[in-house]
Formats: structure tokens, sequence, C-alpha cells
């Protein structure tokens, strides 16, 4: 299947390192919604949906969590563990996370604002409008 995975540029100096994210430049779309998760706990599951319309960007800013993609079809299971990395979940992109560290932050960029409808939260539906 086709994973999109970011490797962003690390602007460094001795004082630390410094990632930018800019939309339509290292970021592939506008970004209209920024949000973050953290204090999961390390058997948590989040995520199990696909979303319609939506696409985004997520990215581990501190610890590792781990990410099933699924695109009805194929599945492949993504590690991110650096702020360096940012995974594309494109639209119709079943993904659920887990394996989170103690410390995690998923940070995520999305194309466009929260909308329930947009979000496909049933597995069997998902594949049928795979299918169509
Ligand atoms: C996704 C993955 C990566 C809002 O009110 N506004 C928001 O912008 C978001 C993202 C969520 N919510 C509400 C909706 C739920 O009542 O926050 C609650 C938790 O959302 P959810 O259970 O969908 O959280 P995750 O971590 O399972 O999924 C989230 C995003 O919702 C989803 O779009 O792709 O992160």
């Amino acid at each position: 299947m086709n994973i999109e995975i970011f490797n962003f540029k690390i602007i460094g100096d001795e004082r630390g390192s410094l990632i930018a994210l800019e939309e339509c430049k290292n970021i592939p779309f506008k970004v209209k919604r920024v949000y973050y998760s953290y204090n999961m706990a390390e058997k948590t599951r989040r995520g199990s949906h696909a979303h319609k319309t939506l696409d985004q960007i997520l990215i581990c800013v501190k610890g590792s969590c781990a990410i099933l993609m699924d695109d009805g079809t194929e599945k492949q299971e993504v590690l991110l563990d650096s702020p360096e990395k940012g995974l594309l979940v494109g639209k119709m992109a079943w993904h659920e996370m887990y394996g989170f560290s103690q410390d995690c932050v998923l940070l995520v960029l999305a194309s466009d604002y929260y909308d329930e409808n947009d979000y496909i939260r049933n597995y069997e539906r998902f594949l049928k409008e795979c299918m169509r």
C-alpha cells in the first residue's frame, strides 16, 4: 500500500533543533486545524476510523506510537518515533493509533475544520465505501 512519510528538514545549531512546517510547501495541503493528543495510557487505542475528505499529517513530536494504516485491501504498521517524521493519513485511510509511550505527544495538522460527518467510524461501512 502507498504510505507517505515525510522526513522534515531539521534546522539545527548548538542551541538545539527546529523544524518548520509550511502549508503547501512541506505540508501538502492548506492547514485549517491543528490538534494534539497526549496523556494516553499505553494500552489505549485511538482512531479506528477513516475520513471521507480530510487529509492529515501525524507527527509524534515527543515519544512514540504505532499507527495501523488500512486502505481496505492491505494493512501496514508505521512507527512514529521522531519529531522529524510525518505520516500522511489521507482521505479514506482507516487508521488506528496504539502503543503509546508515556511521554507521547501526537500532533496533527488537518486540511479542514472538525466535522463529525466526515468520519466513517464503522469498519464494515468503510470496506463497502472502498469497493464503490
Ligand atoms: C484522527 C486522529 C488521528 C473535537 O471536538 N474537535 C477536534 O478537532 C477533534 C480532533 C476531536 N474533537 C472531539 C470529538 C470527540 O468527541 O474530541 C473527541 C475525541 O475525538 P476522537 O475520538 O475522534 O479522537 P481520536 O484520537 O480517536 O482521533 C483523532 C481525530 O478525531 C481524528 O480525526 O484522524 O485523531
